[in-house]
């Protein structure tokens, strides 16, 4: 068959055509590990109840604490963009059960390797959030120390970092050290030729790593349909590894099937793929509009699936946290947001020439020539707003 037959028999969706049909909604899928409804009921499993079997209504409420405060500073850091205070955000709204789940499920010795939304993971290992925001006003590449909480540095370049943290497993397991590795990726990823290598190293080499894909249905503006023609956890079993789908707008079913693979890791019996079945509720980063490449119904099907609301139903149905608990917490939250805004408004401006300093040891004309140029156009401004 030509690829002209192909091509006409499925046309692709033109440019600028919103989706209309919200997508099958996770509930209605049976290979799907959910232990809280998106109603806030508790289902049983008979796999995964046990990795959270021992969990106290204080740790419930940890959770809890862990979802809200993360998405207040995350709202907070998207304000803070639009303020012209940061460069760029990109928002993990929608996604605090995946990370807060998942995170919790990490033990200390354990090492995370993140993509540039793991705002929930970076708070489970005790990174300040504050911190995590200098490289979004361009002041520094990242502001902590990877090595003091093991968790990397955010990553960009899309998948690179299952490589890196596959490395790293082959690593410890040499070492002879009993702890595992996450690697944090998207959707999108998920079709990058370092993601497939690393799942190849990891399986051949038995590789103490989870992979926890968080599948918030978009890659920027493409869907999950143009990266993957199964569901993304059965890629795990052509290399010879499990892989699990879960409600990754479930927190507690997150923590039982991260702890579930870490703990498979740490035995030695390699690597797993999850992945977290979840929505991506905000644009993609703040220069981004998903009004232009989807439906307003498709986000709203999921708003009834929020993270945090089904906890707080299950929380209170079962006597678990009282209005004095859900007040502390609200004032907690607005004191995050306004250290947030602090720490933010004293950082310093970026230097805008920082970016041609370090590509070549020593000089280079055509960067000299680009920085030259860079400066007439800044000046320019300057000229602007004299002449006014
Ligand atoms: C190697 C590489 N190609 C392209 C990009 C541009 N890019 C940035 S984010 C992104 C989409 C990633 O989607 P996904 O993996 O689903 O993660 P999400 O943003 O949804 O969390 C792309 C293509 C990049 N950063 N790196
Ligand atoms: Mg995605």
């Amino acid at each position: 068959m030509t690829v002209e037959s192909t091509a006409a028999r499925k046309p692709r969706r033109s440019a600028g055509t919103k989706r209309t049909a919200a997508k099958k909604p996770p509930g209605a899928q049976p290979d799907l590990v959910q232990l809280l409804t998106p109603e806030g009921k508790r289902v049983k499993n008979g796999e995964y109840d046990a990795y959270v079997a021992d969990i106290t209504p204080e740790e419930l409420r940890g959770l809890y604490r862990d979802m809200v405060l993360t998405r207040r500073f995350d709202a907070e850091a998207t304000s803070l963009q639009r303020q012209g205070e940061l460069g760029l955000w990109a928002s993990l709204l929608g996604q605090e059960a995946a990370q807060i789940g998942s995170g919790r499920a990490t033990r200390e010795d354990d090492y995370v390797f993140p993509t540039y939304r793991e705002h929930g993971v970076a708070w489970c290992r005790g990174v300040d959030p504050a911190n995590l925001l200098g490289m979004f006003r361009g002041v520094n590449n990242g502001g902590w120390d990877p090595n003091s909480n093991n968790f990397h540095l955010y990553t960009i370049v899309i998948g690179s970092q299952t490589l890196h943290a596959t490395g790293y497993a082959m690593g410890i397991a040499k070492d002879g050290a009993d702890s595992a590795v996450i690697a944090y990726f998207g959707d999108g990823a998920s079709s990058q030729g370092d993601v497939a290598e690393s799942f190849t190293f990891s399986a051949v080499y038995n590789a103490p790593v989870v992979f926890f894909c968080q599948n918030n249905q978009w890659a920027i503006s493409e869907p999950t349909e143009r990266q993957t023609r199964v569901p993304l956890y059965q890629r795990a079993q052509g290399y010879g590894f499990p892989g699990v789908r879960v409600d990754g707008n479930d927190v507690l079913a997150c923590l039982a099937v991260t702890k579930w693979a870490l703990e498979r890791a740490r035995r030695g019996e390699g690597p797993t793929l999850v992945e977290a079945f979840t929505y991506r509720m905000g644009a993609h980063t703040t220069s981004d509009d998903p009004t232009k490449y989807r439906a307003d119904e498709e986000r709203e099907a999921w708003e009834v699936k929020d993270p945090i609301l089904r906890l707080r139903t299950y929380l209170e149905a079962s006597n678990h946290a009282d209005e004095g608990f859900f007040a502390e917490l609200e004032a907690e939250s607005e004191a995050l947001g306004k250290r947030v805004r602090e720490v933010v408004r004293a950082m310093p401006d970026p230097d805008r020439f920082a970016i041609f300093e370090n590509a070549y040891a020593d000089g280079h004309a055509l960067v000299d020539e680009e920085r030259a140029q860079f400066a007439a156009y800044q000046a320019s401004f300057a000229d602007e707003g004299e002449g006014k």
